[in-house]
């Protein structure tokens, strides 16, 4: 009796443990095919919660024409290599995890409107380190045959 007990409070620990993990920091939820987890940190950083923004849907629903104009609703601002943060989702990514079917990509930008240096990633489900950290400012899917 007494070691069910202890089973069932170890297993409540970790499930609130758990719950608690996964609702810090993340912003939107619910996908279709096509997702993308952009993070606020490299990875393996988890300062400040490594505030999360979940964009998903179809191919042109998962892509942000200008992050400029998402804000971040998430307590603290979108931080960045300089030390400062920024109140919407704009230059401050620093990784990006894409979700897609066979045979696209995830392109992201340094520019609003898909535009200005471009960067990619072509396996889904991996998350990538953004190398031209805190300055991406828009991101979309494109087929693999297409540039971005
Ligand atoms: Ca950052
Ligand atoms: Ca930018």
């Amino acid at each position: 009796m007494k070691r069910r007990l202890i089973v069932v409070l170890a297993c409540l620990a970790m499930c609130l443990t758990f719950a608690a993990v996964v609702n810090a920091g993340t912003q939107g939820s619910g996908c279709g095919t096509f997702q993308v987890d952009f993070y606020e940190n490299a990875p393996g950083d988890t300062s400040d919660n490594n505030d999360l923004l979940i964009t998903c849907g179809n191919q042109v629903q998962a892509g942000r024409s200008n992050l400029g104009t998402v804000n971040h609703t998430l307590p603290g601002d979108c931080q960045t290599s300089g030390g400062g943060g920024s109140s919407t989702w704009n230059d401050c990514g620093s990784s990006v995890r894409p979700w897609m079917p066979a045979g696209y990509k995830l392109c992201w930008y340094i520019n609003s409107g898909y535009s200005g240096s471009a960067q990619q990633a072509s396996v889904s489900g991996t998350r990538v380190t953004i190398s031209l950290n805190d300055t991406t400012s828009s991101y979309r899917f494109r087929l693999n045959i297409e540039g971005c």
